[in-house]
């Protein structure tokens, strides 16, 4: 006979690098392991990328799949198919600081010479902004030759770096977690957001399961938090891995 569910259990999984290559679709066999979780555990997923391209990547009926889909670090949640809460980056920085964010990083943007530029440097979500010095419209040669270089010439870094100076004190955190882009969002809004969400359901025990767990990474602050378990994983083969042993062995 099968064990039941362990309903006071759950398991989340970041995207990029955890159950997909970077900006990847899922395999079928990982696809088909985290339904196999699902009988044994709550499952959810926490991406920093918007529910787009969530969906692209782990399939538009994604929040029908998934216990828990949050897009954007949890600042739009979905539980049970159904969205429970959105957050609005507008109404929470206001349209002073907004604009003088967006016009510094577009003027900054503009003194940068690199191999390649294309379109859509500054995307506006929900509750984030996603700024890319290649641009999001590159093509997936024209990413990894920037994620390349970037690694070598430290561009996100620095942007990074320079932003953090010009604008200290207003309650603004940066965050690297992809390969041509770094994201900026009121502080607090990192992926630890998506706990707030889970705790009135009363789990007794949140794994946790990131790539970017590093400090500066986006998922340091969730990986560290006490409310988890943090595992830290290579790839999406290490993550099942990790899983088989936990819940299958
Ligand atoms: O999920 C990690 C990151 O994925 C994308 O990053 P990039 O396009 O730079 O590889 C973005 O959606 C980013 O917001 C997200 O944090």
């Amino acid at each position: 006979m099968s064990e039941p569910v362990d309903t006071s259990t759950l398991c989340l999984f970041d995207v990029d690098g955890t159950l997909t290559a970077a900006r990847q679709v899922v395999t079928p066999d990982m696809d088909e392991f985290l339904q196999k979780l699902k009988t044994r555990v709550r499952v959810g997923v926490v991406g920093g990328s918007d529910l787009v391209k969530i969906k692209e990547q782990l399939g538009n009926d994604v929040i029908q799949k998934m216990d828990y889909v949050f897009a954007e670090n949890g600042l739009v949640a979905y539980k049970n198919g159904q969205l429970v809460s959105i957050q609005s980056i507008q109404a929470h920085l206001g349209e002073e600081l907004l604009q003088d964010f967006i016009n510094f990083c577009l003027n900054y943007l503009a003194k940068i010479k690199l191999p390649r530029k294309r379109g859509t440097f500054i995307e506006f979500r929900n509750g984030m902004l996603n700024v890319s010095p290649i641009g999001r419209s590159c093509s997936l040669e024209e990413r990894n030759e920037f994620y390349q270089l970037d690694q070598k010439e430290k561009i996100r870094e620095k942007f990074v770096s320079v932003l953090k100076e010009e604008f200290k004190g207003r309650g603004l955190t940066f965050s690297i977690g992809g390969q041509i882009s770094f994201d900026v969002f009121p502080d607090g809004w990192d992926k630890r957001y998506c706990l707030n969400i889970v705790e009135k359901d009363k789990y007794s025990t949140i794994h946790f399961f990131g790539d970017k767990t590093k400090p500066g990474g986006n998922d340091y602050e969730i990986y560290t938090d006490p409310r988890t378990i943090g595992h830290e994983v290579s790839s999406p083969q290490d993550t099942r891995r990790i899983c088989d042993e936990l819940f299958f062995s």
